[in-house]
């Protein structure tokens, strides 16, 4: 995983415009709010799921890196003034507190550009390149990220039903994650209908560890403090909004992660030991609330 998570520092570092290229503030920021930071989990979800279908090591870098790029543009967009408000991010700074609003909304819509034009331009056939640029645009859009955004700006202070709160988890925070399973086996089994039982299994796996990811994500913002989280603890309860933890409770949203986490492993069974850094994953999401 230390080695993954290098390979993808690395294919970040060198899919970045370099700072000093014009408008140089912009992409010295860019690159603040990309580089040395963040568990890279969508990343090392992409190499796992590639390393099962034996797709090329470059291309799932690259494919990571992508996917990573629009993480890092949805949470600088997520920490502004007009969002989340927040002003400390992977234990720095966030972009609009480091340079300023304008510049942070900037660096959201460049590293959104670049993650496509990575994709575009990666080794691999042209209708696998197709492939993987439909799958993050339909996860980043407006019926997922973007739309499980706004509808969490909608709830605060307001009540959501489970099934509403499971909803809007499953589009802000699974979508993406479902999307860097999805893209890590499109790079190497690029015939979905062909590898149906696959894509099957791969999606009931990254449809339980994205609510996990939420839930501990919850657990976390009201057990951990800042130090160790890297960004503002108690935000949660603070902006009142809706989480598992407000509905369920403490223990029973711990029960929830590890239920979570077993039918996670549930879905690899038919992959054995192939699937081993997928389980170990899974593993590391949950063990983070424990
Ligand atoms: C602005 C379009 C738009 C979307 C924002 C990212 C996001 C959606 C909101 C952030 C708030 C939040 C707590 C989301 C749920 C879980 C999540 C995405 C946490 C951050 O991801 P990690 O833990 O972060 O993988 P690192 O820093 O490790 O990459």
């Amino acid at each position: 995983m230390h080695d993954a998570v290098h390979r993808t520092e690395h294919a970040l570092a060198a899919g970045l415009p370099p700072a000093e290229t014009l408008p140089t503030h912009l992409h010295e920021a860019l690159r603040y709010a990309a580089l040395g930071g963040g568990k890279r989990i969508r990343p090392l979800l992409c190499q796992a799921a590639g390393a099962l279908v034996d797709a090329p090591p470059d291309a799932l870098d690259a494919t990571g890196a992508a996917i990573e790029m629009v993480h890092v543009y949805s949470l600088v967009h997520d920490d502004l003034p007009a969002m989340d408000d927040d002003d400390l991010r992977r234990g720095k700074p966030t972009v609009h507190v480091a340079y300023d609003e304008a510049t942070a909304i900037l660096v959201g819509d460049a590293l959104q550009a670049q993650a496509f034009l990575t994709l575009s331009e990666l080794p691999l056939p042209a209708e696998r390149r197709i492939a993987l640029v439909r799958e993050l645009a339909q996860a980043a859009g407006s019926r997922q990220l973007v739309g499980g955004q706004a509808i969490d700006l909608q709830s605060a202070g307001r009540s959501l039903s489970q099934p509403a709160l499971e909803q809007m988890h499953r589009m802000k925070t699974g979508a993406l994650i479902r999307a860097a399973v999805r893209m890590g086996a499109l790079c190497g089994a690029a015939d979905v209908p062909a590898n149906a039982a696959l894509y099957r299994a791969l999606d009931d796996y990254s449809s339980a560890i994205g609510l996990a990811f939420q839930v501990v994500d919850d657990i976390l913002d009201a057990t951990a403090d800042t130090a160790t989280l890297g960004k503002t603890a108690g935000k949660d309860a603070y902006d009142d909004k809706p989480t598992c933890v407000s509905m369920l409770g403490l223990d029973a949203s711990r029960t929830l992660a590890r239920t979570l986490n077993a039918r996670a492993h549930a879905a690899l069974t038919p992959f054995g030991e192939r699937a081993a850094r997928l389980g170990q994953l899974a593993d590391l999401v949950v063990q983070r609330a424990h």
